[in-house]
């Protein structure tokens, strides 16, 4: 059987470097060693910044990956978007406190998960966006998961993607819909 073609992932956190080798099973993805140093995210947009992230490992081997992604929610005009995990300058717990908070006037609790992966392969540069749509709860639940997972109902279920856990989540989260289309052109290339 031929070796699975090794993806380098450009991410300093350890919990979407987990989802993605869940997702990714297929492939031998590797992470950054306990030094690298994530370069800043000066783009005005997830892909923007997902592409600064790939670039900075370009170097490192023919297939690098690299995740930005965040929540976006309705009444906020689509805050905390790229500032997700910089939102209260805190830990995800304070990030979710401060959502909760700003959210405490507004009946309209609409919002979803963006993910954009870049990939370069051989050199090409490609993309693609995932999206899952949920609504934000009154309080956080649950334990499996990160970043905002407590406190985010996906539509179509009434528990949090923290409760829900991750087998549920990888098959219907942002990044599992950014993985599965940039599958294909990373195929597309390598075939
Ligand atoms: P890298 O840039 O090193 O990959 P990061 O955590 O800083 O790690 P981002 O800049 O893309 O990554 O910010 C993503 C933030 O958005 C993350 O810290 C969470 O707060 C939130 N987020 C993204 N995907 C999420 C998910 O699946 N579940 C919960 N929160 C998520």
């Amino acid at each position: 059987m031929p070796l699975a073609p090794k993806i380098i992932v450009a991410t300093s956190n350890e919990h979407k470097l987990k989802e993605i080798k869940e997702i990714f099973n297929d492939f031998n993805v590797v992470g950054m060693s306990k030094d690298y140093i994530a370069p800043e995210e000066t783009g005005h947009t997830f892909c923007e910044n997902a592409l600064i992230k790939a670039k900075s490992i370009e170097h490192l081997g023919e297939i690098v990956l690299a995740d930005d992604s965040g929540i976006e929610v309705q009444a906020l005009l689509g805050l905390p978007g790229i500032f997700s995990a910089r939102y209260s300058g805190g830990n995800d717990y304070q990030n979710n406190q401060k959502l909760l908070e700003e959210l405490k006037h507004h009946a309209n609790r609409k919002a979803r998960f963006v993910c954009c992966m870049v990939a370069i392969v051989n050199k090409k540069t490609i993309s693609a966006e995932g999206i899952l749509e949920g609504t934000i709860a009154f309080e956080p639940k649950g334990e499996n998961g990160f970043g905002y997972d407590p406190i985010f109902i996906p539509s179509g279920f009434n528990q949090t993607l923290a409760e829900l856990g991750s087998d549920i989540k990888n098959k219907i989260s942002h990044r599992k819909k950014a993985l599965e289309q940039i599958r294909k052109k990373i195929m597309e290339i390598l075939k």
